[in-house]
């Protein structure tokens, strides 16, 4: 946390006119990309909580744009919402507006600030090991898929361009290893392997766009399952959070990315690969919280891309952390030394169980789909 957190955070707040003075912060560290701080403000008798964020401007090149997607995303889910009945603070995410009238405040130059209402009573989850959970978070990104469905993506930005392009990513990433900058290749020729072993599989989505079998849709293109608020009480889904990526993608990477991030029976950095595996109680709950939510809105060729999203998105996160590795650990934040590689492995791990599972997993989701 920078030493001056406090009265920078006291200057976002006084940008987004928010009322009252802070009596209470701390940082959420639970991101890989941007900075998340808690803030507490107390104006009188009272006391409203806030969600300030810091755009990371090394991997969002254009925040401006990132913000009009949000805007407009947001704004359509509360109309959508609206029409079904719910209203409230804690069911929808708002962004304050500067006194100029914009959504996001430069503090210097590549400082990027953001602002919004904190859900209270929220509970949203690093690890999961209960279904419930997963089916939850299945309901959330399947409602999240129904309501934009009539979203006009021409409108939106592409944020990070060709962001689930697995293709590309293992394109750039074997120019990468060609390149070796860091000289960090050697000490991972195994990883290498396996995900050249892979490339073919890993281009198999890619190949099913090309040839217009599966439709794009606005997707959230980071569906992990602290990306969702959830009651803490009943477990139902308020809010989808963390908009920066949505763009047009497919529902199998929605998908893919949840069950990759908490089907995991481990964190997706675990070091002990002995405990990663896919649980496939866990796939199930999910795959039926999306499916129903979903409602008709899947193309019978987009449910059977489903688990193949699962097994295509984990070796692509893969791709990205080994990546991140040897390119001198410019994306990701990490804690330690080697934490990238760590990550790698867990992913790689993880996919091989999958593969391993992958006619399980259509089965699943075969049987839900004929219900
Ligand atoms: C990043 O910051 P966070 O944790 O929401 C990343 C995702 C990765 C994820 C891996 C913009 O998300 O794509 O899947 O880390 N976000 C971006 O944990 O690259
Ligand atoms: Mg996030």
């Amino acid at each position: 946390m920078p030493m001056n957190i406090e009265s920078t955070l006291r200057q976002v707040c006084k940008a987004f006119r928010i009322p009252g003075e802070i009596v209470e912060y701390r940082a959420l560290t639970s991101g890989n990309i941007n900075s998340t701080y808690y803030v507490m403000c107390q104006d009188g008798q009272e006391k409203k909580d806030y969600l300030v964020q810091c755009v990371n401007a090394y991997v969002f090149k254009n925040p401006e744009r990132v913000m009009h997607n949000i805007e407009l995303v947001t704004e359509h889910i509360r109309r959508k919402n609206a029409i079904q009945g719910i209203t409230g603070r804690r069911t929808r995410l708002h962004f304050h507006h500067t006194a100029e009238g914009r959504n996001y405040y430069v503090l210097k130059e590549g400082e990027f600030w953001r602002l919004s209402n904190f859900i209270a009573d929220s509970v949203s989850f690093d690890v999961a090991d209960d279904p419930k959970v997963l089916k939850m978070a299945g309901k959330a990104f399947g409602q999240f898929a129904r309501q934009l469905a009539d979203f006009d993506a021409s409108q939106l930005f592409e944020t990070i361009p060709h962001f689930h392009d697995t293709r590309q990513r293992l394109e750039t990433f074997f120019a990468h290893v060609a390149e070796d900058s860091c000289g960090r290749c050697d000490e991972v020729r195994e990883e290498i392997a396996v995900i050249r072993a892979a490339y073919d599989f890993g281009c198999r989505l890619n190949v099913m766009v090309d040839r217009g079998e599966l439709p794009l849709r606005v997707t959230h293109n980071d569906t992990k399952t602290n990306n969702v608020l959830f009651d803490k009480d009943t477990l139902e889904p308020l809010v989808v959070i963390d908009l920066d990526t949505v763009m047009p993608g497919l529902a199998a990477h929605d998908f893919g990315d949840t069950i990759r991030f908490a089907a995991n029976t481990a964190a997706e950095d675990e070091a002990d690969l002995s405990k990663v595996s896919l649980d496939l109680e866990l796939f199930r709950a999910f795959a039926e919280g999306y499916i129903v939510a979903a409602g008709g809105l899947l193309t019978n060729a987009e449910k059977e891309s489903l688990a193949l999203g699962a097994v295509t998105i984990t070796l692509e996160q893969a791709v990205r952390f080994l990546d991140d590795y040897i390119t001198g650990d410019k994306y990701f934040k990490t804690r330690y030394p080697g934490h990238n590689l760590v990550r790698t492995r867990c992913q790689l791990a993880l996919f091989q169980d999958m593969i391993d599972k992958f006619d399980e997993m259509n089965a699943i989701v075969q049987e839900i789909a004929d219900k």
